[in-house]
């Protein structure tokens, strides 16, 4: 196929993403409290990475102008990043505002507003404050939800004058599962194993429409911006689609990766019938371990997004696998997620170049979810360290934005922006720094953090500038 013959809407937002703990650094700077990614990375045990944590990262706290300008030369209208909560709130428990924190985000904001980028900002992109994990018992309490809504308040009414796009939770699916289910990221707690993650996803979208509710009446009025949430979903393919029970395990799947979080909040306020009947089916009678919403928590949840903000990366083939004699979580899924041999792979050993996957699940998405306006609010791939030689990158942003564009296009799918993850190698949570997702290249060992454009970078100029590919 010819270049530059698949096209993008002209008010396409083109940008680039990355969070507060992958690229900051200045851990103990300025008054910023601990964080629980602080003491996982401090405490090595679990990390895959050992000794790799955000201390220094990318020095991003120092040297957030240079980013600013490497965007400003690849001509992205938006930068998707994320607040540090223990820079603002170091003690939520006290609730005193750090202004040093303030001021920090105030300078970012500025600066990009000045380079004519827009912020779109995630307010929890997994850096919890310690505080609220050992006082308050983290997400797994709901007593986190009103120190949640104080933050966001603080947020909405400092940032907000010049903050239009807000995103409350960076992929709670993700968080839940290898922070609660697994000890793969902190708090690494992973006493969610038999019972699912399900007690955990109840507080967070409780969290999430509660500030939802917040915005909209409190500030939305005045500063006219909008608000969603970012999930983060493989496409899930049935293996044999011919076969019934690989079909309903790919709707399984679905439903227990996001249908937590998109049938409350895109559907109807509540969790999808067959998973509220599979999950109290496998439970003490009388007991589920599925959480029930009252029904004033249905309302403010049902249409509590103004966007359905997206993290696609790969593609699984689902077969069904009974488990059903199996108590708990694992029995509930019954499924096995798989891959196909032919897909190219990336460094990271999950990550397969599905290109078609996305255009299904941005279908699906279109469909099941009442046609919602959609950002991709990450996609990318790694390389290995110092790379700047990265056809591989290329060729899946290529086949990537070429499916995008045909659900736009030909599908009619409302996809309004992209932002590619991410604009410089960054910590990589608990793969450390072994796996690089940047454009720009990263040298850790120098303490001046050089970015180096890898060639990806005049790929991605051009269909930024050309907003084709
Ligand atoms: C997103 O997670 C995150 O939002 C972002 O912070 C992150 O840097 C980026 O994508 C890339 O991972 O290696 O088998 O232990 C996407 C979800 C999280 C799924 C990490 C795979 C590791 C599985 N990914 N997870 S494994």
């Amino acid at each position: 196929m010819a270049e530059g013959t698949h096209s993008f809407p002209s008010d396409f937002v083109w940008g680039t993403a990355t969070a507060s703990y992958q690229i900051e650094g200045a851990w103990d700077q300025d008054g910023k409290g601990l964080s629980i990614w602080d003491v996982f990375t401090h405490d090595a045990s679990l990390m895959q990475d050992k000794g790799a944590s955000g201390d220094v990262a990318c020095d991003s706290y120092n040297k957030y102008p240079e980013d600013i300008a490497l965007m400003k030369d690849l001509g992205v209208s938006s930068y998707r990043m994320s607040l540090a909560w223990p820079r603002i709130i170091p003690d939520p428990i006290s609730g005193e505002v750090n202004e040093k924190g303030v001021a920090f985000y105030n300078r970012v904001i500025d600066a990009l507003l000045d380079a004519g980028i827009e912020p779109s900002v995630t307010l929890y992109h997994w850096d919890l404050p310690l505080v609220l994990e050992e006082k308050v018992g983290g997400w797994a309490s709901e007593d986190i939800i009103p120190y949640f809504l104080k933050y966001a308040d603080v947020c909405f009414d400092r940032f907000g004058d010049r903050v239009k796009f807000w995103i409350t939770f960076n992929e709670p699916d993700i968080f839940i599962d290898h922070g609660y289910v697994l000890d793969w990221h902190a708090p690494g707690r992973a006493d969610f194993k038999d019972i699912g993650p399900y007690p955990v996803s109840f507080n967070v979208v409780r969290a999430h429409g509660k500030a939802y509710r917040l915005y909209d009446e409190k500030y939305r009025p005045t500063q006219k911006g909008r608000i969603g949430i970012t999930l983060n979903c493989d496409w899930s393919q049935p293996k044999d689609p011919s076969n019934p029970a690989d079909v309903e395990a790919r709707l399984r799947y679905f439903q227990i990766k996001i249908g937590l979080f998109t049938n409350p909040i895109f559907v109807n306020g509540d969790y999808p019938e067959e998973l509220k009947e599979r999950i109290s089916s496998r439970s003490e009678p009388g007991k589920s371990r599925l959480p029930t919403f009252t029904e004033e928590e249905k309302a403010y949840l049902k249409g509590s997004s103004d966007f359905f903000g997206l993290n696609y990366y790969t593609t699984r083939l689902v077969a069904s696998k009974p488990m059903e004699d199996t108590p708990g979580y694992l029995g509930d899924k019954s499924y096995e997620g798989q891959t196909d041999p032919s897909w190219p792979r990336a460094v990271s050993n999950w990550l397969y170049s599905v290109p078609w996957g996305l255009r299904k699940l941005l279908g699906t998405i279109k469909n099941d979810f009442g046609d919602p306006d959609i950002y991709i609010t990450e996609n990318g791939f790694t390389t290995q360290p110092g790379v700047l030689h990265d056809p591989d990158r290329i060729q899946y942003l290529r086949e990537h934005l070429t499916e995008l564009s045909k659900a736009i296009n030909e599908d009619k799918c409302r996809v309004r922006g992209y932002y590619l993850w991410s604009l410089i190698d960054n910590f990589e949570w608990h793969q450390g720094y072994k796996e690089r997702f940047g454009i720009y290249s990263i040298d850790f060992s120098d303490p001046a953090r050089p970015r180096t454009p890898k060639d990806s970078v005049a790929f991605y100029r051009q269909v930024v500038q050309s907003g084709k590919v």
